[in-house]
């Protein structure tokens, strides 16, 4: 097969390159996809011109957005909804809590989930677990009809793509407050909020659109090399108790009890993004370099 190079553009003037061999390519109804092999990270699957994940360190974005919500609580989690997430990362992740009973995932892209059950049965398992509710669908629409039932999880994962393209509708206003409806008494919900470094608006953007509907927002991060630099989680909770202290003992291949208190610390420049965002209410789509 035939290798070449392919490259990100992470930011302005800023671009990562791999070498990749080409294993899929599809233009689904939604967006584009690639499926690569990567000399030093394994297999990677690219939407939109954007790494979504590899093999060599997707555990550490999947770990630290499953277990930080999970054990940070001091009661046991029972229901997960989890919003995209074709990958199956997250759900793996999830299904490794005996106490979790009922896991409902909605997915946009059929044709994502099947590619990487395909080239990516490692990381893409699960879907088989009897505790496991699958549907295709929009995940806008679905949380607002899980609203209007009164439907209730004790944490919601938001494993989406960027606020590009089509996950838009999952950083809109309407979408937060049924979230927020749909939370259990003690329920946490947590948003990959992208790069501080390239997309600096995102994170503080994403806390107040929690502010707006829950009592307590915090921010988290975990270093995902392939993405560019430190990522941000946005969680909040319905009872407006921090996360930061973990039950039990959990070890991942990232997490452990340190990593999940360590994540809670930002940066200085993090805290200042925060303090100095002001909120128009636009959902912020550029990426720029703020150094
Ligand atoms: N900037 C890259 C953000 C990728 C977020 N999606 C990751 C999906 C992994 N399940």
């Amino acid at each position: 097969m035939t290798h070449y190079w392919w490259s990100e553009r992470v930011g302005p003037g800023f671009s990562h390159s791999y070498e990749v061999e080409l294993l899929y390519e599809e233009r689904t109804p939604f967006q584009h996809m690639f499926i690569f092999n990567t000399p030093f990270w394994g297999r990677a699957l690219v939407l939109d011109g954007v790494i979504q994940l590899t093999e060599g360190d997707e555990y550490v974005y999947h770990e630290m957005m499953v277990h930080v919500p999970i054990l940070g609580r001091d009661q046991q989690v029972r229901s997960v909804l989890i919003i995209g997430g074709a990958d199956g990362g997250a759900l793996r992740e999830v299904l490794t809590h005996e106490s979790v009973e009922r896991v409902v995932q909605v997915e946009l892209d059929k044709a994502v989930l099947k590619a990487c059950r395909k080239y990516m049965p490692e990381i893409c398992r699960g879907w088989d677990d009897p505790r496991v509710q699958l549907i295709i669908g929009d995940g806008a629409g679905y949380m607002k009809e899980a609203a209007r039932r009164g439907e209730q999880f004790d944490v919601i994962l938001l494993d989406s793509t960027d606020p590009i393209g089509p996950a838009i509708s999952l950083f809109e206003r309407p979408f937060h407050e049924d979230i927020a409806a749909c939370l259990s008494d003690h329920g946490v919900v947590v948003r990959q909020s992208g790069l501080p470094r390239t997309m600096p608006k995102v994170m503080p953007f994403v806390m107040k659109r929690f502010e707006d509907v829950l009592p307590l927002v915090q921010v988290y991060r975990a270093p995902v090399s392939v993405y560019g630099d430190e990522m941000a989680f946005v969680a909040a909770t319905k009872d407006g108790v921090a996360l930061n202290n973990p039950r039990g003992d959990h070890i991942g291949k990232f997490y452990n009890p340190g990593c999940h208190r360590a994540a809670f610390e930002l940066p200085t420049w993090w805290n200042k993004l925060i303090e100095s965002y002001e909120d128009d209410g636009q959902i912020p789509l550029e990426t720029i370099n703020i150094l």
